[in-house]
């Protein structure tokens, strides 16, 4: 990657620095010396973290380190569920909120600790009823509803692996990950409410199921009260089970190893890899990240993590590091714009939410909208935000910290992935001077390097690749019944070193600031130059006119790859007519200004919607078969499935 420092110009002119009030720093719940007291020794650092749990026993050995396996805080036993929900009623805090949930059709839910205590025992019984054992996987497919959290600590208090399978997954996605962790139970709901209207769920899980064989019963959770297909002796309605059941429970304690949960996410290849968590290192991971990177102060703050349960974002920053950290939160079931596009003000408005995190994408949604929208409500109870999933381009984080945080609330952009478990690197929001589209740090506790392609560290000003070069709490612990896959996908690449690595290009800057740029494999190659997608996407929203972007690089006979962006302008451009060729022209040049004439788009493509994922991530392998002129893949994981035909039309009616 020796030219990706040059090629790096526009993020690296970028500057500002927003070091935290003296007010927010003096109140913060981690400071500096944090850094060096877990440099100093990591291993206590890491114990300190895990006594925020609490454990049945105490571990022997903090981590034994079995190069690529790990087992951390080694012969303690804990029960997860308790630590998220027993305890803080056992101290006195069964009254305290732990969710308020809203519906999208406006029926809403107050959860308080006690209750959810009484849910999750209820389920856990009902699930030992259906046969569940310790060891066995349930798999669960659920929309935004609060059910879904009681069925995944219900399986974390019987020690029965969780695998979440996103509600927009089609019956083959979820079907392959069900026979890949050979579930034995499913849960579903009767539909799902999306953009207003109820949709189905259970014809598709049925459909999933028809060929599982390891699936014995079929969990179905009333939501839209559709007539649903029923399958006698199968299907069992979760009100019939769960609700008969007594609202105590003893749980067991289990091996700080024990696996938690299986999580599919995509790789290289067309299999999805079950990402393994497992319990003690995981959770107490969770628990100090959540509490050092927002901020938390439990029965003060008011938590919302917009993700879906469906992705790892869900798993550790909806249910179990804010649960152990005795959050309050908000849930929300719906999308952004349904009623209306003031949906998120409204609700932080609402429930005085202090502690807002989201995806870069949404936030870009949010300024094609534009400011006048936040603007009509009431933020003013908001004291941090947090920005997750993709590299955030600096335009967008200034638009969130003035349009959202109006200036005053530190803006932590945190990376991490479904293998980390946790987050890794990220500002601390009363210690660090963040720069806009800056991760900035790894965590006091956490290592991480950028490294070139023979594994030696860049240095300050270089690009190079993400790794991690120590062990963490949180890390996977494999692939789902793949071993060498795991090594093959992690470990190989800088096996000499013993490094992980990330699957991320980053560049390392003057201040030792991390800057992630994306995925390599989202790294183009343009007359031997790499340039990162994300970098081209960052200069062309730089632009007044462009709402966002992405790019893709095309295979080219010259050039090798050429760079093909697809961007949506802004309302007020389109009204100017800004789309016609000249404005095109106008944005190539102005790529070419921002980070040299190499950077410049062979083509864009100016369109009104972008294909995602369900947790906003844009499918470029999708955009690229049209860069290609090639036939459109699977479009089975959008969130949206009808966005390809839609671009594919409007480009050939020349819109
Ligand atoms: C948590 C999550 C992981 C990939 C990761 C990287 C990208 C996530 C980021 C970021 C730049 C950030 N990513 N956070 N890139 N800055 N703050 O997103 O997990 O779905 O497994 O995705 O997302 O490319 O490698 P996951």
């Amino acid at each position: 990657m020796a030219e990706s420092g040059a090629t790096l110009s526009n993020l690296s002119t970028e500057s500002r620095t927003f070091p935290p009030s003296e007010e927010f720093a003096a109140q913060a719940n981690a400071t500096a010396d944090w850094y060096a007291r877990a440099d100093r020794d990591r291993a206590a650092f890491w114990a300190e973290q895990a006594e925020r749990l609490s454990w049945a026993q105490r571990w022997d050995e903090v981590l034994e380190w079995n190069a690529p396996f790990a087992k951390w805080f080694v012969g303690g036993r804990l029960n997860v569920a308790y630590n998220c929900v027993d305890r803080h009623v056992e101290s006195g805090h069964g009254e305290q909120v732990a969710f308020y949930w809203e519906g999208e059709p406006g029926d809403t839910r107050v959860i308080t600790y006690a209750q959810l205590q009484r849910e999750v025992c209820k389920t856990a019984n009902a699930l030992v009823e259906l046969g569940v054992k310790t060891g066995d996987r349930v798999a669960i497919q659920l929309p935004m509803i609060p059910e879904a959290v009681v069925a995944m600590l219900a399986c974390a208090r019987l020690g029965a692996p969780h695998s979440v399978v996103f509600g927009g997954f089609s019956p083959s996605a979820l079907r392959s990950r069900i026979e890949d962790a050979q579930a034995k139970l499913l849960i579903t709901s009767d539909g799902q409410f999306r953009r207003g209207k109820p949709g189905p769920m259970k014809e598709n899980t049925d459909q999933a199921v028809a060929d599982t064989p390891t699936i014995e019963h079929v969990l179905v959770v009333k939501r839209t009260e559709a007539e649903v297909p029923w399958t006698e002796g199968r299907d069992i309605w979760w009100h019939d089970v769960v609700d008969r059941q007594p609202d105590t429970h003893q749980f067991e304690a289990f091996d700080s190893e024990h696996p938690l949960y299986v999580l599919y996410t995509s790789g290289t290849t067309g299999k999805p890899k079950g990402i393994l968590h497992t319990t003690g290192g995981y959770l107490t991971q969770c628990a100090y990240t959540h509490h050092v990177v927002f901020d938390h102060k439990p029965g003060q703050s008011v938590y919302w993590c917009t993700a879906d349960i469906g992705w790892v974002t869900g798993h550790s920053y909806i249910v179990y590091g804010p649960l152990a950290n005795r959050a309050t939160s908000l849930m929300y079931e719906g999308t952004p714009n349904t009623p209306h596009e003031g949906r998120h003000w409204e609700l932080i408005q609402k429930y005085g939410v202090t502690i807002y995190y989201t995806a870069p994408t949404l936030i870009r949604t949010f300024m094609k909208w534009g400011a006048e929208i936040p603007a009509k409500y009431d933020l003013s109870s908001l004291k941090v935000l947090g920005s997750v999933g993709e590299p955030i381009n600096p335009e967008a984080w200034m638009w969130y910290r003035e349009h959202v945080g109006h200036n005053n609330c530190p803006v932590v952009d945190t990376w991490w992935q479904t293998e980390t478990g946790a987050i890794m690197i990220s500002p601390l929001p009363g210690v660090t001077a963040a720069k806009p589209g800056s991760a900035t740090r790894p965590l006091p506790g956490i290592s991480a390097e950028v490294v070139n392609d023979s594994g030696e560290p860049v240095g300050r000003g270089h690009g190079g690749y993400l790794v991690l070069n120590e062990p963490w709490p949180a890390m996977l612990r494999g692939i789902w019944g793949d071993e060498e896959r795991y090594r093959e996908t992690y470990w190989a690449r800088f096996a000499e070193q013993g490094d992980y690595f990330a699957g991320d290009g980053a560049k390392i800057d003057e201040d030792g600031a991390i800057w992630v740029l994306g995925r390599v494999d989202d790294v183009m190659n343009v007359s031997g130059h790499r340039i990162s997608t994300t970098e081209v996407e960052s200069a062309l929203v730089s632009h007044p006119t462009v709402a966002e972007a992405a790019v893709v690089g095309a295979s080219d006979v010259t050039t090798g790859q050429g760079i093909v962006a697809f961007v949506i302008m802004r309302g007020d451009a389109i009204a100017d007519e800004a789309t016609g060729a000249e404005s095109i022209k106008m944005l190539r040049d102005h790529v070419a200004a921002e980070i040299g004439p190499i950077a410049k788009p062979r083509q864009i493509m100016v369109v009104e919607e972008l294909p995602k994922t369900r947790s906003g991530k844009i499918m470029r392998r999708l955009l690229r078969d049209i860069a290609e002129n090639r036939e459109i893949g699977d479009v089975t994981t959008l969130a949206d499935s009808s966005v390809m035909d839609q671009i594919a039309t409007g480009l050939r009616e020349g819109k």
